[in-house]
């Protein structure tokens, strides 16, 4: 699939990893246009070149303006915090949930739906595949997993669309002071700048990090295959993880990162956080099966560029 010309419209572009994204489909030559209100995004991000719509995916004409004429949808945009979405149901009800759903019910063209690990809730086998059960916590995961199941039940009269299961995405551009901001974004700040580490438990919780150009990748070949082959793609009412099938402990992450930073980083240790899950460890094999998609970029690497880019 030749993503040159095509018109592709990005919910939540300005995010971190919509901007990413933006930034691909525009260097591989699509028109680029994404919809985002800035509550966590940042236009600062979204590179020269992409059509902006400053608004909410709540509003139903900016929405139809951006949807119009367009030939995929990546749709990432949502309240990405669980503390915001448990704070503010009815809002995230109405962004993560009834605007997710006017997407898929008005779109003529592929949808691709960033979709969450958060819709397993604590996993009761590890590693986690996309059969294990969905037994979300918290309003966020409850909402997530609406929008996947709609998707994964959908028939072939519909519009072409797959679900996308992220695990714990890190990479550039994530705001370590923001509060949708991974653990990883944190601890590099605070590495960086000589501050002390603050691990929640006894860093022996354990994460699947994937890097952000992986998360691209995938995003880019599910829309790839939709667009070919429509309703008939594998990808089509399905779901994916994407996640790389190599947890790490958050007490090896500090290792790691001391011995880039090339000196040992002070950690404090407090209290776990409520509703935190012990362990976390996908397995993508549905995905790499399906299509030519390999996590290329090692927590080794990502951390090394990361520290390098904040120094
Ligand atoms: C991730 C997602 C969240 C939801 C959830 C579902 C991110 C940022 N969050 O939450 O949206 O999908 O998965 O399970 O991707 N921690 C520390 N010190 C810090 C910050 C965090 O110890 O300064 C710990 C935290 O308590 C947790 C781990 O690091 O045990 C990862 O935290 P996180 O917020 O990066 O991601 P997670 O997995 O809780």
């Amino acid at each position: 699939m030749e993503w040159a010309g095509k018109r592709v419209f990005v919910t939540g572009g300005a995010g971190f990893i919509g901007s990413h994204l933006s930034a691909q489909l525009l260097s591989l030559g699509a028109h680029v246009t994404v919809i985002d209100d800035l509550s966590a995004g940042d236009m600062e991000r979204v590179p020269n070149g992409v059509s902006i719509i400053e608004g909410c995916i709540t509003d139903s004409a900016s929405l139809s303006n951006g949807m119009q004429g367009c030939d995929a949808i990546f749709h990432l945009a949502a309240i990405a915090s669980v503390p915001l979405c448990e704070a503010d149901p009815a809002w995230s009800d109405k962004v993560n949930l009834q605007a997710s759903l006017e997407i898929i019910s008005t779109a003529n063209c592929p949808v691709i739906f960033a979709s969450s690990a958060a819709i397993y809730g604590e996993p009761v086998e590890i590693p986690i595949t996309e059969n294990h059960p969905i037994t979300p916590v918290g309003y966020y995961g409850h909402q997530k997993a609406a929008i996947d199941a709609t998707i994964c039940s959908l028939g072939s009269q519909s519009t072409p669309a797959s679900a996308l299961r992220f695990f714990n995405v890190y990479g550039a551009g994530q705001d370590p002071s923001s509060q949708y901001s991974g653990v990883l974004s944190i601890f590099i700040e605070r590495a960086s700048t000589g501050g002390h580490i603050t691990i929640f438990g006894d860093g022996e919780q354990t994460r699947d990090f994937i890097h952000v150009s992986d998360v691209v990748q995938a995003l880019l070949l599910v829309g790839s295959s939709l667009l070919d082959d429509g309703v008939s793609s594998p990808a089509h009412a399905s779901a994916f993880n994407i996640c790389t099938g190599s947890p790490v402990t958050l007490n090896e992450v500090v290792e790691v990162i001391s011995s880039q930073v090339g000196r040992e980083v002070t950690v404090a240790y407090e209290d776990g956080r409520d509703g935190d899950i012990k362990h976390s460890s996908g397995d993508s094999t549905k995905l790499q099966s399906t299509f030519d998609w390999r996590p290329e970029t090692s927590l080794t690497d990502g951390l090394s560029s990361l520290i390098s880019q904040s120094n």
